[in-house]
């Protein structure tokens, strides 16, 4: 059995985000039965889902003359722009059906602010705003999380990034991870989250 102070933070296993999604990540789903297997262990179980409203503006469609995978500057910063994902309410937007659902206490929805793009479970891409997910935890005596999900690279590596900031104790799972990896950012992830002292498994 866990610890009652830990929480199993799974990250957008979602179908766009899995083989025949709109921004398929390479094994998205070969992670969906470790995961679940994970959950049994009795840990706060907290799912996050990427919620674009039609139109964000991460996708490269509202970009005139811009292809998915550039990157642009947004007023927060260097936005990567993608094909068109995780619209609300579409079937890309659901968890992959073979994801236990049950098990999850909360659910936190991010991206749903057309202007902004949220890839971390704590922060939009501003690094400011929150998502609520600090106040949830720490309401709770959550200190010690485990991350797992899709992509290693952009929304679980920031989310592990902003959870040790924020004084978590963090392991990711990176069996129970699959990465996009543009232009190294895995290798990029992987190094920036063993320097912030977030634990590799
Ligand atoms: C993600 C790109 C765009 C992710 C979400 O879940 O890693 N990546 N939206
Ligand atoms: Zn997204």
């Amino acid at each position: 059995m866990s610890e009652e102070n830990e929480a199993l933070i799974v990250i957008d296993v979602q179908n766009d985000f899995c083989p025949g999604g709109a921004l398929a990540v390479p094994g998205g789903d070969e992670i969906v039965p470790g995961i679940n297997a994970l959950m049994q262990d009795g840990p706060a179980v907290i799912l996050t889902q990427d919620w674009h409203p039609a139109g964000h503006s991460s996708f490269a469609s509202s970009h005139e003359g811009r292809a998915p995978f550039e990157t642009v500057q947004m007023p927060y910063g260097p936005q990567v722009l993608w094909p068109d994902h995780c619209i609300q309410e579409s079937d890309g937007a659901a968890f992959h059906p073979g994801l236990q659902t049950r098990p999850a206490q909360a659910v936190i929805r991010k991206g749903f602010r057309p202007g902004i793009d949220s890839y971390s479970a704590f922060f939009e891409n501003d690094h400011e705003t929150p998502t609520g997910l600090d106040g949830l935890l720490k309401d709770r005596g959550i200190t010690r999380l485990v991350c797992v999900g899709l992509a290693t690279d952009f929304c679980v590596g920031w989310s592990a990034l902003d959870a040790a900031k924020l004084g978590y104790d963090v392991t990711v799972r990176t069996d129970l991870c699959r990465a996009i990896d543009l232009e190294g950012s895995l290798d990029a992830a992987l190094s920036d989250m063993k320097q912030a002292g977030v634990r590799i498994a």
